[in-house]
């Protein structure tokens, strides 16, 4: 049997996608009483879906491929041109064994290190500032982690302009207008300087450690035994740093959460590792950052009764997913106890894309983003304590990514 995919009326409906923003998907859900739905995007059509089944369809790379997937526009600010993101079969698996080859136990723990001496130098300067962004200064601190993780070197004096960039690239996702350009000229920054780097390592003027990031992009071969481009080394390398400053994003809601759900806070403080695995779990389901994800059908087929057609592009609702009432009881209760005992399937949280991450698309950084809110977290709890002065700490279902209005401010930082 053939089923028809409920559709949305429209010449192009990108219009609503930004009015609607993180709900755009869930309420054309909800009116359709569907799990599917077809819209027209960018100029093109689109079949959105969510949930646990739809993730597992999504992530299928028999049916779908990542070629041609993300916008353009997507690609010259957020992702940059011929990424591991956009790549498909053996030449994407050799890829993505690159990137999650940095991804060691040990490595991990390199991380944990760099995270809490960042937020050590930090509170030094902030205990006599009398009021600090957190946001901002977060994506400072894990700017300076980033760099110093990966094995590229970064003056004092350059950590504003650089942090502001990589910042300038994520912040651009949902963004037409100023906020976009400004993501494609700090993209177009971040390569030049980048590849610079990249270049000195290959001349043999500048010596990268063998187990960072810096040493794994400038010396990768392809399949075909070739070093990558420099430019698309550059890209990879700023696939490394870029996301780990956007991890100051999730400490942000997570210094939220702290503050909305004062309880979170002290079983952050008597917590044994248990509990902080939960809370930044939960924080990582329950606030908005990625809306959706996509890929194109690779070639026609059928599921649950609807036809896809070859190069069709498909959404996955990821913000929708994190928020279904039939995977999460009570889901727009922050609860991280609900992670207690949890038994999750690759495709039902997914905050960072579901699947696999040697062979599928799931984020590579996903492990680094869970231990880097971890320590951030337990340091703003265990090692300082601050005032939340009075503050819009809303935060936009709209603008995407969104972050709280007033980037969290606090006061009066002391050590415990
Ligand atoms: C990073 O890579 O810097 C981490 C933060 C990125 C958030 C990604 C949110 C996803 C937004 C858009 C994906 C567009 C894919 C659409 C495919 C059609």
């Amino acid at each position: 049997t053939t089923n028809t995919i409920p559709k949305e009326k429209g010449l192009d409906n990108s219009i609503k996608l930004m009015t609607e923003g993180y709900n755009f998907i869930p309420n054309r859900l909800r009116y359709f009483q569907s799990t599917i739905f077809q819209t027209r995007l960018l100029g093109q059509k689109a079949i959105c879906i969510s949930g646990e089944e739809a993730g597992a369809l999504l992530y299928d790379n028999a049916l779908f491929q990542r070629k041609g997937a993300a916008p353009m526009r997507i690609q010259k600010s957020l992702f940059g041109v011929g990424g591991v993101q956009g790549m498909d079969g053996a030449a994407h698996q050799h890829r993505k064994q690159l990137f999650m080859s940095l991804m060691t136990s040990q490595r991990l723990k390199v991380l944990h290190n760099l995270t809490v001496e960042q937020w050590e130098i930090a509170t030094r300067k902030w205990e006599n500032m009398h009021k600090v962004e957190l946001f901002e200064e977060g994506e400072k601190i894990m700017c300076r982690v980033a760099c110093q993780w990966a094995g590229v070197p970064l003056w004092a004096k350059e950590l504003k302009l650089r942090s502001n960039d990589l910042a300038a690239m994520i912040d651009a996702f949902g963004a037409v207008g100023p906020r976009h350009w400004q993501g494609r000229t700090a993209r177009n920054r971040t390569e030049k300087w980048i590849k610079y780097i990249i270049e000195q390592v290959r001349s043999g003027k500048m010596q990268a450690p063998e187990e960072t990031a810096l040493y794994a992009m400038s010396w990768h071969r392809d399949l075909n035994g070739n070093l990558l481009n420099l430019k698309t080394a550059a890209v990879e390398l700023i696939n490394i740093i870029r996301p780990i400053v956007a991890i100051a994003r999730y400490i942000t809601f997570g210094a939220l959460a702290l503050h909305q759900y004062p309880e979170t806070g002290k079983k952050l403080v008597e917590d044994d590792g248990e509990y902080s695995q939960m809370f930044v779990q939960e924080i990582r389901r329950f606030y908005p950052f990625g809306p959706f994800t996509g890929a194109r059908v690779r070639k026609d087929f059928t599921w649950n009764g609807y036809k896809f057609k070859q190069g069709t592009l498909v959404l996955l609702d990821i913000y929708g997913t994190n928020h279904s009432p039939d995977l999460w009881d009570n889901p727009d209760t922050f609860r991280p106890e609900r992670f207690g005992n949890w038994s999750g399937s690759p495709f039902d949280f997914i905050p960072q894309g579901g699947g696999e991450y040697d062979i599928g698309h799931r984020c590579a950084g996903e492990w680094v983003t869970v231990e880097a809110m971890k320590t951030s977290l337990e340091f703003l709890t265990k090692r300082i304590t601050y005032d939340v002065p009075p503050q819009d700490l809303n935060y936009s279902m709209v603008r995407m990514p969104s972050i709280p209005r007033s980037r969290f401010v606090i006061q009066h930082v002391r050590r415990k």
